[in-house]
């Protein structure tokens, strides 16, 4: 039984040592130290044995199993080591490898236009302000002397949202309720989205954008309206525009005037682009009248201004020679990713 012992404890050594993974040294567990084991076999014949012989044999069969144990367990250790080795290096970072591509957003073309309007602007000593784009009935069209009867005010053009309660149509009224709070001077823009019940096609959309302004002061006249104007003109189109100042009506101001430059395109002798007319409406402009002045606090008498309204959208589009207004509101990759 002895020569027994040594054969299986000598096989289970071997065994163990040149195990390659934990399966097999499970498997040997079993096979050595199982039930059904090999070594508590052995244990069980001790029954055949003479009684002085028994408790000799049996330690040294429980010594063997110890040390078969002992072996696994330091097996088990050392290949858990190794395959977490292997883990570590199989997962480690290349720092130094290129990273991968990512798509890099940018602005859109109106936000490039619209900053570049804010610039201009600002270097002309305009603050910027902001303003709520659901607006009452009285500081979108009361306060901006547009009367109840006229057309702007129809439900066909508005998107009102309760008795009163509307989307604005402009962001004048934004300039009103400042100037509630602000007392003259005040020179102020403000851009913003505003919306009209417009049928869509390529030159209209229900939602567009808009910078407005506004100046009053004490002694200001038509003169500082064409300056200003006339500087803005340049600023965005080049000093080789013509600029022109039309006669024109709007509730708000009185007088009131549309800004054409001559076309960018062809000079001024007329084509497609300006119509075969040579020249290009920017803006529309006026001397801000004196019942809008009076409905905001500010005495007509004392105070005057002008006002004027750019859109945003139409600059933009003549801007990058865009041919669908609709292009803007799409968010097509394609076309954004031009800008
Ligand atoms: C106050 C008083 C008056 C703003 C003005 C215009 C003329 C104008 C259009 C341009 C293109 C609207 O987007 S558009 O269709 N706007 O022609 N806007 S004067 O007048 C004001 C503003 C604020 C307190």
């Amino acid at each position: 039984m002895k020569e027994q012992l040594e054969a299986i404890r000598l096989a289970a050594e071997k065994g163990v040592s040149a195990a390659l993974d934990e399966k097999q040294i499970e498997e040997l567990r079993v096979k050595y130290l199982g039930k059904k084991g090999e070594l508590t076999a052995l244990l069980k014949q001790m029954g055949s044995l003479s009684p002085e012989e028994r408790p000799k044999m049996g330690q040294l069969v429980n010594d063997a199993k110890a040390k078969v144990e002992a072996l696994i367990t330091e097996r088990k250790a050392k290949l858990k080591e190794k395959a977490t080795e292997l883990k570590l290096k199989s997962e480690t970072i290349d720092i130094t490898l290129p990273e991968k591509a990512t798509d890099v957003g940018g602005l859109h073309p109106l936000s490039i236009v619209t900053n570049d309007l804010i610039d201009i602007f600002q270097s002309m000593g305009f603050d910027v302000l902001d303003g709520p784009e659901v607006e009452t009935d009285h500081y979108n069209f009361e306060c901006l002397n547009v009367p109840e009867d006229h057309p702007a005010r129809d439900m066909q053009d508005t998107f009102y949202l309760a008795d009163k309660i509307l989307l604005r149509t402009q962001t004048s009224a934004a300039q009103v309720r400042t100037m509630e709070t602000r007392k003259p001077p005040i020179r102020i823009i403000c851009p913003g989205r505003v919306f009209r019940a417009d049928e869509v096609d390529a030159t209209h959309s229900p939602v567009f954008h808009q910078l407005e302004g506004l100046v009053v002061d004490k002694g200001v006249t038509m003169c500082d309206l064409m300056g200003v104007l006339e500087q803005f003109a340049h600023e965005i189109y080049g000093d080789s525009v013509n600029v022109r100042f039309r006669p024109s009506f709007f509730p708000f101001t009185e007088p009131s005037v549309e800004v054409d430059v001559s076309c960018t395109e062809c000079g001024g002798k007329g084509c497609r682009v300006c119509k075969g007319e040579g020249w290009i409406e920017i803006l529309g402009a006026g001397m801000v009248h004196p019942n809008v002045l009076r409905s905001c606090g500010i005495d007509p008498d004392v105070y005057t201004g002008f006002a004027f309204g750019i859109g945003i959208d139409r600059i933009t589009t003549t801007r990058y020679k865009i041919s669908d207004i609709r292009l803007l509101f799409e968010n097509d990759k394609r076309f954004l990713e031009q800008f």
